[in-house]
């Protein structure tokens, strides 16, 4: 059976309604309204979180502070009420707790110690990860318990992970960059060494993600916010592959726990990606165009996008207008509202209410 007809399917039967919003949309079903979220939904355009920022020290001291990185993944729904909160944490833990130095530069953004060849990889070690990775477990049991008393029983919680391609891009360069040169070269020229690196980041992943639905996660989103830089052939087996190997070991040990998936840049290669990922749900980037969305991708999979962050900065009636036509063009299937990218820092808490205001009565 094709993935199309039993989307179908799940929607005839009308399986379960929870009282989840987020949790029905990702088991195919149309809601009234969409669920909504925000891509950082918790971070530097809050002032609430920038006074946590700088009482916890650095941005890993924030991450691995179980009571304090609880607290920043519930300022937006507090705020704004969204349908779902993300877990506070960032892709990097995964090199980190691997024992690559990974550290966070104020204004510069991230800085590791690059992985050059095959021969670095040594220094990577498996066994130490859920030690070092203990807090964040602890923090998505804080949320959880935030849940009930805050009386937030309609609030789903998403635990995340950088997919492989996109960790090992920062594993490699040491830090942002505008092409990823050195870890494309690498990925080329040397494919079984590149491949090795790949694969300890799937089992971590996997594992990593396993050990935050043990913890209480409800949702787990994979973020390759690189794989628009790679071409068909490398699209495949440094996305697809992994992504699909990943949620294979997830669902070995979870089958009902959905998993969305983000190939930020994909273009039209989002149709193997939803096909062949294994994906619950695909989330889509501001360039992905609507229309397209809607007749190609959301036949298979519920979708979940993709209002452009700048738009957002912005405001006014263009937000609005904004707003309305992704509603308008996704909201006949399974739609969950969200943003094509992560929130701009400079952006207004006032249009973030606007949005919520908009989308809750549509
Ligand atoms: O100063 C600060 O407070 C640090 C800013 C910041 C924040 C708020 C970083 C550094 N990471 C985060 C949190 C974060 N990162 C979340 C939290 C949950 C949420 O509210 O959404 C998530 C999901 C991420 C994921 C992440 N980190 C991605 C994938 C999504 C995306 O935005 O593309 C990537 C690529 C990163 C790396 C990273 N971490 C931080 C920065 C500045 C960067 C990007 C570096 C670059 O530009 O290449």
């Amino acid at each position: 059976m094709t993935s199309a007809m039993n989307l179908k399917m799940q929607s005839d039967n009308n399986s379960k309604k929870t009282d989840k919003k987020l949790l029905d949309v990702l088991q195919g079903q149309k809601t009234k309204t969409p669920p909504f979220w925000l891509m950082r939904q918790a971070g530097r355009y809050l002032p609430e979180y920038l006074e946590l920022r700088a009482e916890a020290g650095s941005f890993l001291d924030l991450v691995y502070n179980p009571e304090f990185a609880a607290e920043v993944t519930l300022q937006p729904i507090r705020r704004f009420g969204m349908d779902a909160a993300i877990l506070f944490s960032d892709i990097l833990v995964i090199p980190h707790a691997l024992g690559q130095h990974v550290e966070f530069v104020k204004g510069e953004g991230p800085k590791l110690n690059p992985l050059s060849s095959a021969e670095d990889l040594k220094i990577l070690e498996q066994d130490k990860i859920h030690e070092i990775l203990a807090p964040i477990y602890q923090t998505i049991k804080n949320i959880k318990s935030a849940f009930v008393h805050e009386n937030l029983g309609q609030t789903s919680l998403i635990g995340f992970a950088g997919s492989p391609w996109t960790v090992a891009c920062y594993m490699v360069e040491g830090s942002g960059s505008k092409d990823f040169a050195k870890t494309k070269n690498w990925a080329y020229s040397d494919p079984n060494g590149f491949d090795q690196l790949i694969d300890i980041l799937v089992q971590a992943t996997a594992s990593y993600l396993i050990h935050q639905i043990e913890a209480g996660a409800e949702v787990v989103k994979l973020f390759d916010s690189w794989a628009g830089i790679l071409d068909e052939a490398l699209f495949e087996r440094l996305v697809i592959v992994p992504t699909q190997k990943i949620i294979n070991l997830v669902k070995t040990e979870y089958p009902d726990v959905p998993v969305i998936a983000f190939a930020r840049g994909a273009g039209i290669q989002h149709l193997n990606y939803a096909r062949h990922s294994g994906a619950s749900a695909i989330a889509i980037d501001q360039m992905t165009p609507l229309v397209w969305a809607a007749e190609n991708i959301q036949p298979i999979l519920p979708v979940q996008g993709n209002l452009d962050p700048f738009c957002l900065l912005a405001g006014g009636d263009t937000l609005d207008r904004s707003i309305k036509n992704i509603l308008d063009v996704l909201q006949d299937g399974p739609f969950i509202f969200n943003l094509g990218h992560g929130i701009h820092k400079d952006t207004p808490p006032a249009h973030v209410e606007q949005l919520s205001r908009i989308i809750q009565n549509y």
